[in-house]
């Protein structure tokens, strides 16, 4: 059974022929079992690509991708941080419904349990090879922590993912090393990896008391351990042989998903490739080197955007892409300065990192969670723009009805299928979404309007400039008339609060497994 949803927009009268002409649509979809590739990138804003109308940085490869596909001006992530945009993306639930989805320690143990439904894990019920190349941030190991010496259990490999190659947490957390399906890459039996995030481990030199040291200093936080000339969160000792190098991640991470898909070109295949661009610490390759004029922040997108074009590549190359549905979108809105001096404050010129939207990362503006989110599947989906409301919460739904797979009741429970809106065939099916801030703050928008949940907390984020959103009174925005959300006109549209407000109550105590 396919679950269709049928919770919006139906038309009385004509369910019955709606219906049948979703199965039969959805069967010859599901015979087809296209390829998947999610290119999920780290901080990217809604204005750091061409496409997205940045006349300040360069990114051919991206808008190339949108020429031949569908651009969303109106599809968001799930929360405004990392962590839990991920755990939403892969489990079709909304992190806020779950402790423990902060932003999490480079050693924090599994966060999505062995044996639970995933978007991986339905796509390989559906007979699809499924692999996750990049940042995880999503926990391994048990609540032990993870055995970064041994065997690695409660990875990506125990909740549907045939194959993982990952930077475990971020790229600014230790333990600065890759793991390969269950073992730590290149490890050397004597020289165990060791990782502390409680008590200090002062084998190796941190920033904090060795600047001097440094090849790029903190601007706030990241001052322990030193690996590669930079100071990172947490301390760790050992593991020499398997350091990663900053500026050879993306070499590194793009030639293993180029080369999942190589291995998989004969069979449907799932690819999560989360890059490691553009978080800090911002180390792009040399050749990206002064590419943007921005400094390592816009070198970092160019070094992204070179990235999207090796799959790209790949793709075209192995004949695939009439049956690849590739996907391009981000984590979390943008940050300047995220706590590495960088100088990309001070070379950022008339770029505008969130393009129109107020806020960026951490914010519950649009900034935090409205994205870059570029559908592409040649011959399959018609090229232009979709100004269609689209969540990432729906991803997982969407794959299951387009692999045709069922998701049981309880499982996922706040993913809907919204396929059509996807792939550009249909208005969207789904009436409002829900924005997450770093503070835990919810905000819905529904139609023009969105609604901020009033409450306490700083308006400006000081150590990475950016307004919060956070106003012990209730906020509504006109996001027709002002996207960038500078006038509240709650006062005048006490109906479309109270709506709202009732609105995002009923979603938050929605039963859930
Ligand atoms: C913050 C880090 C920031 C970044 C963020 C997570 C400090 C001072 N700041 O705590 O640099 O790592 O966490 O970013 O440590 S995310 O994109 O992975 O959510
Ligand atoms: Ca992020």
């Amino acid at each position: 059974m396919i679950r269709i949803n049928l919770n919006h927009k139906i038309i009385p009268g004509t369910l019955g022929i709606l219906s049948l002409a979703v199965t039969a649509c959805v069967n010859e979809k599901a015979e087809e079992k296209p390829n998947i590739v999610i290119i999920y990138a780290d901080d990217l804003g809604y204005g750091d690509v061409g496409c997205y109308s940045s006349n300040t940085l360069i990114t051919p490869n991206i808008d190339l991708l949108a020429y031949h596909g569908l651009r969303f001006t109106n599809a968001y992530c799930t929360s405004a941080t990392s962590t839990p945009s991920r755990y939403s993306l892969l489990t079709g639930e909304y992190a806020w419904r779950k402790a423990g989805t902060g932003v999490a320690r480079g050693d924090a143990s599994a966060i999505i349990a062995p044996g639970r439904t995933t978007m991986a894990s339905v796509l390989k019920k559906a007979g699809y090879s499924t692999g996750v190349v990049g940042k995880w941030h999503l926990g391994l190991g048990p609540s032990s922590g993870a055995d970064w010496n041994g065997e690695i259990t409660h990875s990506p490999l125990d909740i549907g993912f045939d194959y993982s190659f990952l930077i475990p947490a971020t790229g600014d957390r230790v333990p600065c090393v890759y793991v390969e399906n269950r073992r730590v890459v290149r490890l050397d039996p004597n020289d165990p990896v060791k990782v502390s995030f409680t008590d200090p481990i002062l084998v190796e030199p941190t920033g904090k008391d060795h600047p001097e040291l440094l090849k790029m200093h903190p601007s706030h936080g990241h001052d322990m351990t030193i690996v590669n000339g930079v100071s990172r969160i947490g301390w760790m000792s050992g593991g020499k042989s398997a350091l990663w190098v900053d500026e050879d991640m993306a070499d590194t991470i793009t030639a293993r998903a180029v080369k999942f898909i190589e291995h998989n070109r004969n069979n449907p295949f799932f690819l999560y490739f989360a890059t490691h661009d553009i978080h800090v610490p911002r180390l792009p390759h040399k050749r990206f080197e002064g590419k943007s004029g921005m400094g390592p922040r816009g070198d970092a997108i160019v070094e992204f955007d070179w990235s999207v074009g090796e799959i790209m590549k790949t793709i075209d190359r192995l004949g695939l892409a009439e049956k690849t549905l590739i996907i391009v979108t981000s984590d979390n809105g943008p940050v300047v300065d995220d706590g590495y001096i960088d100088q990309a404050v001070e070379l950022l010129g008339n770029h505008k990192p969130a393009g129109k939207l107020r806020g960026g990362k951490y914010s519950s503006f649009d900034g935090g969670t409205r994205v870059v989110f570029i559908t592409s599947m040649e011959g399959k989906i018609k090229p232009g723009r979709s100004d269609e409301l689209f969540s990432q919460i729906d991803l997982l739904a969407s794959f299951a009805e387009l692999t045709g797979q069922s998701v049981a009741d309880g499982d996922a429970p706040d993913s809907r299928s919204n396929l059509s809106a996807l792939l550009g065939k249909s208005p969207s099916s789904r009436e409002w979404v829900v924005e997450h801030a770093v503070n835990g703050r919810l905000s819905i928008v529904k139609d023009q309007w969105k609604y901020i949940e009033p409450g306490p907390g700083e308006k400006l984020y000081k150590h990475v400039n950016i307004e919060s959103g956070n106003d012990p009174i209730t906020q509504l925005f006109n996001m027709k008339t002002d996207i960038g959300e500078t006038k509240n006109v709650a006062v005048d549209n006490p109906l479309i609060v109270n709506e709202l407000t009732q609105l995002l109550d009923k979603i938050k105590n929605s039963e859930t497994p």
